[in-house]
């Protein structure tokens, strides 16, 4: 057979962090770059001999030069099939479904999210694993392992696949199955959601703005929203996916969804705006002036999921990551279920949704999903919200509101400090680690802190334990900080401040969340000496 063993070396650096391995496009571009991390991630997950893969990305640049390198070297290590988006584009919770859906053994993505894409911006490598999650770090653990030590890949000799056409082919010994996209997908959605009742809704004039922002889901809501669910033509914007991104940050935020949120915050705003990024797992949702947290959202689908036909028997539990406001636990509390306190990372829910402890999950970083992939999934946030609100008939501010006067409102704000000195950064958070034993009582900002630790979690299923998670500061009255270093940054450090106030008094409930949250902030800020560590005064971005 036509296929080559190519000697190679260990590359550094080739650890794979919160979300697959992320790089500068240029990095993985370098010869035997993508080689090498490939042939690593199949040696880590014991060979794909015999096995069945599902490959798709999000259609940035170097996506189609990537599933070629991915698919020859698939077919040289001896597996059975590949399932391939065509085109090549396939959204990270379609993957995980076509994953599941098929059996399969797994799948690799090519995505960097929500990083901007291009030949000077970032690309990015996951592997999810059979159950359709990302891959638990022992196995990420293999991976890097295996890229410190490799010392041959294996490729075919022969050129490219024909991954644009629908249908079945074979790449040397190996089967090429091209499929469509979103048809598996929408079929799914169709089974958790009442789409005649949010047909009903748009068919009496509801209004709603998706913006794809150039990115993995055009297609998707284009199909789904404008397609079976009638909304008007013009609904989805930004629908079709390019290399760039349109030259944006594909991030689903009142900053880089900019466009969006002045829409939405404009007299003749449409009554629901959603947004979701690069490879179609996060989702951000706006109402008529009315911009909802990522974090204030998971709490109110939790609250509401029963209206969804796929969620009418209940919710068994739910989960949010450490640095996600508490919101959702004070509507878990209410209702009498579960609610699991998982450290950053959507590999972390995986255990929990596999043993059937939770039903809903979801994190500050606008990522928000359900046991029907392994994967935070955007769109099906929005569907469950348009779910709701045909169901409540209330717009987004009332249903908020509502909840706020239930359970209190967590105020709640992400103040992020990009490309920050490594050396600095990680020295600031030694120097915080290292006093965090000295501080409980101490008061500062008219806050006196009541417990200072570094968050380390322990599965309950397979008791594996994740140290060193983020250090947090929690105040008297419900006021918390959180910091935390990115694992999905690709130049030098992102610091992550996050700041909650909880407010239950009925006349607080419409404060700006820069007002109740300044003392949490303040407070941060002189504990952790921040800018004296590292020279910086203000947070890049806030969101
Ligand atoms: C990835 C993970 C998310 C996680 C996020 C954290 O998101 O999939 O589960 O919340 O990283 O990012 P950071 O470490 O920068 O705070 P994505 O959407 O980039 O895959």
């Amino acid at each position: 057979m036509p296929m080559q063993t190519v000697r190679t070396r260990p590359i550094e650096g080739q650890k794979p962090g919160t979300s697959g391995l992320r790089k500068k496009t240029a990095v993985f571009r370098r010869p035997h770059y993508l080689e090498n991390y490939v042939q690593s991630t199949f040696d880590g997950i014991g060979g794909v001999q015999g096995k069945t893969l599902v490959v798709g990305g999000d259609g940035r640049f170097f996506n189609d030069d990537a599933i070629q390198i991915i698919l020859r070297m698939a077919a040289a290590n001896g597996a059975t099939r590949c399932i391939v988006g065509q085109g090549g584009i396939l959204s990270t919770p379609a993957v995980s479904n076509l994953i599941r859906k098929r059996n399969a053994d797994g799948g690799l993505i090519l995505s960097a999210s929500h990083n901007p894409g291009g030949p000077d911006a970032d690309f990015g490598l996951k592997y999810n694993g059979p159950n359709g999650g990302p891959a638990p770090e022992n196995v990420t653990d293999k991976i890097f392992a295996r890229s410190k030590e490799i010392e041959i890949y294996k490729i075919t000799a022969s050129g490219g696949v024909d991954i644009d056409t629908l249908g079945t082919r074979s790449h040397q010994d190996m089967v090429v199955e091209i499929v469509d996209p979103v048809a598996e997908y929408a079929e799914m959605m169709q089974a958790i959601f009442d789409f005649d009742k949010i047909r009903g809704l748009f068919a009496g004039g509801f209004t709603m703005r998706f913006d794809a922002m150039h990115a993995v889901t055009g297609p998707y809501a284009h199909a789904i929203l404008e397609g079976m669910l009638g909304a008007p033509k013009g609904t989805v914007v930004n629908g079709v996916p390019s290399p760039d991104f349109g030259g944006g940050h594909p991030d689903p935020n009142p900053i880089w969804a900019k466009d969006l949120m002045d829409a939405m915050y404009r007299p003749d705003a449409p009554d629901f705006g959603a947004a979701s990024d690069g490879d179609g797992d996060r989702n951000m949702i706006v109402g008529q002036g009315a911009y909802v947290t990522p974090s204030d959202s998971l709490a109110l689908l939790c609250a509401k999921a029963h209206l969804a036909p796929g969620y009418k028997q209940g919710l068994v539990g739910v989960a949010r990551s450490m640095p996600t406001s508490r919101a959702v636990d004070r509507v878990a509390q209410r209702l009498g279920i579960a609610c699991h306190e998982t450290p950053t990372g959507w590999k972390f829910f995986g255990n929990l949704l596999d043993a059937g402890q939770v039903t809903l999950c979801g994190e500050e970083s606008a990522g928000t999903g359900s046991d029907h992939v392994r994967e935070k999934d955007g769109l099906w946030a929005v569907l469950l919200w348009l779910n709701i609100l045909a169901e409540a008939k209330q717009s987004v501010a009332d249903l908020m509101t509502d909840l706020w006067q239930t359970d209190g409102r967590c105020y709640y704000s992400r103040h992020d400090y990009e490309d920050v000195d490594s050396n600095k950064a990680n020295a600031m958070m030694d120097a915080l680690r290292g006093k965090l034993s000295t501080l409980g009582g101490s008061a500062v900002a008219g806050l006196t802190v009541e417990q200072a630790d570094e968050f380390a979690y322990d599965d309950p299923i397979d008791g594996s334990r994740a140290s060193g998670q983020g250090i947090r500061l929690m105040f008297s009255g419900g006021a918390r900080a959180v910091f935390r270093l990115s694992g999905t940054g690709t130049q030098g450090a992102t610091i992550r401040l996050y700041l909650e106030q909880l407010e239950t008094a009925s006349d607080k409930l419409q404060l700006q969340p820069e007002e109740a949250l300044a003392d949490v902030r303040q407070a941060a800020m002189t504990l952790s000496e921040l800018s004296v560590m590292t020279g910086r005064v203000d947070p890049d971005v806030i969101t």
